[in-house]
Protein backbone atom coordinates (compact mmCIF):
# COMPACT_ATOMS: atom_id res chain seq x y z
CA UNK A 1 0.00 0.00 0.00
CA UNK A 2 0.94 3.59 -0.69
CA UNK A 3 0.90 6.57 1.44
CA UNK A 4 -1.52 7.88 -1.06
CA UNK A 5 -3.62 4.97 -0.64
CA UNK A 6 -3.43 4.90 2.71
CA UNK A 7 -5.02 8.40 3.07
CA UNK A 8 -7.97 6.87 2.46
CA UNK A 9 -8.27 4.86 5.54
CA UNK A 10 -8.49 8.20 7.60
CA UNK A 11 -8.85 6.11 10.93
CA UNK A 12 -5.58 5.72 10.88
CA UNK A 13 -4.94 10.19 10.62
CA UNK A 14 -8.28 11.92 11.56
CA UNK A 15 -10.27 11.50 14.56
CA UNK A 16 -13.46 10.67 13.31
CA UNK A 17 -15.21 14.10 14.38
CA UNK A 18 -14.86 16.19 10.83
CA UNK A 19 -15.05 19.10 13.16
CA UNK A 20 -11.33 17.91 14.13
CA UNK A 21 -9.96 17.13 11.11
CA UNK A 22 -6.21 18.18 11.33
CA UNK A 23 -4.28 21.60 9.66
CA UNK A 24 -3.23 21.02 6.11
CA UNK A 25 0.58 21.07 7.27
CA UNK A 26 -0.56 18.34 9.75
CA UNK A 27 -1.71 16.46 6.88
CA UNK A 28 1.14 17.10 4.68
CA UNK A 29 3.49 15.98 7.40
CA UNK A 30 1.47 12.59 8.23
CA UNK A 31 2.34 11.68 4.23
CA UNK A 32 5.68 12.37 4.22
CA UNK A 33 5.59 10.26 7.23
CA UNK A 34 3.92 7.65 5.25
CA UNK A 35 5.97 7.88 2.33
CA UNK A 36 9.18 7.69 4.43
CA UNK A 37 7.77 4.06 5.97
CA UNK A 38 6.94 3.11 2.26
CA UNK A 39 10.71 3.82 1.82
CA UNK A 40 12.06 2.01 4.53
CA UNK A 41 9.76 -0.84 3.60
CA UNK A 42 10.82 -1.08 0.10
CA UNK A 43 13.81 0.09 -0.51
CA UNK A 44 14.31 3.33 -2.77
CA UNK A 45 12.19 3.67 -6.39
CA UNK A 46 13.40 1.76 -8.46
CA UNK A 47 13.92 -1.48 -6.70
CA UNK A 48 12.96 -4.59 -7.97
CA UNK A 49 11.35 -6.04 -4.47
CA UNK A 50 8.99 -4.49 -2.46
CA UNK A 51 7.40 -6.10 0.79
CA UNK A 52 4.52 -8.50 -1.13
CA UNK A 53 7.35 -9.57 -4.04
CA UNK A 54 10.25 -11.02 -2.13
CA UNK A 55 11.64 -13.83 -3.18
CA UNK A 56 13.05 -16.36 -0.88
CA UNK A 57 16.36 -16.93 -2.04
CA UNK A 58 17.62 -21.07 -1.40
CA UNK A 59 20.89 -21.16 -0.24
CA UNK A 60 20.92 -24.86 -1.10
CA UNK A 61 23.47 -25.33 -4.39
CA UNK A 62 20.81 -26.70 -6.64
CA UNK A 63 23.22 -29.16 -8.20
CA UNK A 64 22.64 -33.36 -7.84
CA UNK A 65 24.68 -36.11 -8.80
CA UNK A 66 23.66 -38.17 -11.14
CA UNK A 67 22.88 -42.08 -10.28
CA UNK A 68 26.19 -43.76 -11.41
CA UNK A 69 26.26 -47.42 -13.00
CA UNK A 70 29.01 -50.35 -12.69
CA UNK A 71 29.49 -52.13 -16.22
CA UNK A 72 30.49 -55.68 -15.51
CA UNK A 73 31.25 -58.44 -17.54
CA UNK A 74 30.45 -62.18 -16.99
CA UNK A 75 32.62 -65.04 -17.57
CA UNK A 76 32.13 -67.66 -20.11
CA UNK A 77 34.38 -71.03 -20.89
CA UNK A 78 34.37 -70.04 -24.79
CA UNK A 79 35.29 -66.36 -25.32
CA UNK A 80 39.10 -66.33 -25.67
CA UNK A 81 41.10 -64.43 -22.98
CA UNK A 82 43.07 -62.13 -25.06
CA UNK A 83 39.22 -61.04 -26.86
CA UNK A 84 38.06 -60.04 -23.23
CA UNK A 85 41.30 -57.81 -23.16
CA UNK A 86 40.96 -56.44 -26.32
CA UNK A 87 37.07 -55.57 -25.40
CA UNK A 88 38.18 -53.94 -22.29
CA UNK A 89 41.05 -52.19 -23.62
CA UNK A 90 38.45 -51.02 -26.58
CA UNK A 91 35.37 -49.79 -25.02
CA UNK A 92 36.61 -48.76 -21.33
CA UNK A 93 39.85 -47.00 -22.38
CA UNK A 94 42.05 -49.34 -20.02
CA UNK A 95 45.72 -49.88 -20.96
CA UNK A 96 46.81 -53.96 -21.59
CA UNK A 97 47.97 -54.08 -18.20
CA UNK A 98 44.69 -52.96 -16.38
CA UNK A 99 42.70 -54.72 -18.84
CA UNK A 100 44.23 -58.33 -17.82
CA UNK A 101 43.86 -57.59 -14.58
CA UNK A 102 40.26 -57.32 -14.87
CA UNK A 103 40.00 -60.44 -17.22
CA UNK A 104 41.86 -62.53 -14.80
CA UNK A 105 39.77 -61.08 -12.23
CA UNK A 106 36.44 -61.98 -13.63
CA UNK A 107 37.87 -64.96 -15.45
CA UNK A 108 38.69 -66.43 -11.76
CA UNK A 109 35.40 -64.81 -9.91
CA UNK A 110 32.82 -65.11 -12.72
CA UNK A 111 32.29 -61.26 -12.79
CA UNK A 112 34.29 -58.12 -12.65
CA UNK A 113 33.98 -54.03 -13.04
CA UNK A 114 34.93 -52.44 -16.73
CA UNK A 115 33.77 -49.03 -14.90
CA UNK A 116 31.64 -46.39 -13.50
CA UNK A 117 29.30 -44.02 -15.65
CA UNK A 118 26.03 -42.65 -15.73
CA UNK A 119 22.53 -43.99 -17.25
CA UNK A 120 22.70 -43.59 -20.69
CA UNK A 121 27.02 -44.02 -20.84
CA UNK A 122 26.82 -47.48 -19.17
CA UNK A 123 23.89 -47.99 -21.85
CA UNK A 124 25.72 -47.53 -24.51
CA UNK A 125 29.05 -49.41 -23.37
CA UNK A 126 27.18 -52.72 -22.15
CA UNK A 127 25.79 -52.13 -25.96
CA UNK A 128 28.67 -51.41 -27.75
CA UNK A 129 30.49 -54.66 -25.86
CA UNK A 130 27.41 -56.99 -27.18
CA UNK A 131 27.33 -55.98 -30.65
CA UNK A 132 30.97 -56.81 -30.58
CA UNK A 133 30.89 -60.07 -28.63
CA UNK A 134 28.00 -61.16 -30.82
CA UNK A 135 29.75 -60.15 -34.25
CA UNK A 136 32.78 -62.24 -33.65
CA UNK A 137 30.18 -65.04 -32.47
CA UNK A 138 31.79 -65.05 -28.90
CA UNK A 139 28.78 -65.85 -25.99
CA UNK A 140 30.92 -62.85 -23.57
CA UNK A 141 27.68 -60.89 -21.79
CA UNK A 142 28.10 -57.36 -20.25
CA UNK A 143 25.54 -55.75 -17.86
CA UNK A 144 24.99 -52.55 -15.94
CA UNK A 145 23.76 -52.52 -12.15
CA UNK A 146 23.34 -49.18 -10.32
CA UNK A 147 25.72 -48.57 -7.00
N1 LIG B 1 37.00 -68.04 -19.13
C1 LIG B 1 37.44 -67.67 -20.45
C2 LIG B 1 38.50 -68.68 -20.93
O1 LIG B 1 39.02 -69.47 -20.15
C3 LIG B 1 38.08 -66.29 -20.48
C4 LIG B 1 37.12 -65.23 -20.14
C5 LIG B 1 37.44 -64.22 -19.23
C6 LIG B 1 35.88 -65.19 -20.74
C7 LIG B 1 36.59 -63.21 -18.91
C8 LIG B 1 34.97 -64.16 -20.43
O2 LIG B 1 34.50 -62.19 -19.23
C9 LIG B 1 35.38 -63.23 -19.55
N2 LIG B 1 38.78 -68.66 -22.23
Amino acid sequence: MTAIARMTDTSQIMPAAPSQIPALGDQLRWVERMADDDRKRKGNPGDPAGPSTAVITKTKPQTKRPNMYRVLILNDDYTPMEFVVHVIERFFGKDHEAATRIMLHVHHHGIGECGTFTYEVAETKVTQVMDFARKHQHPLQCVMEKK
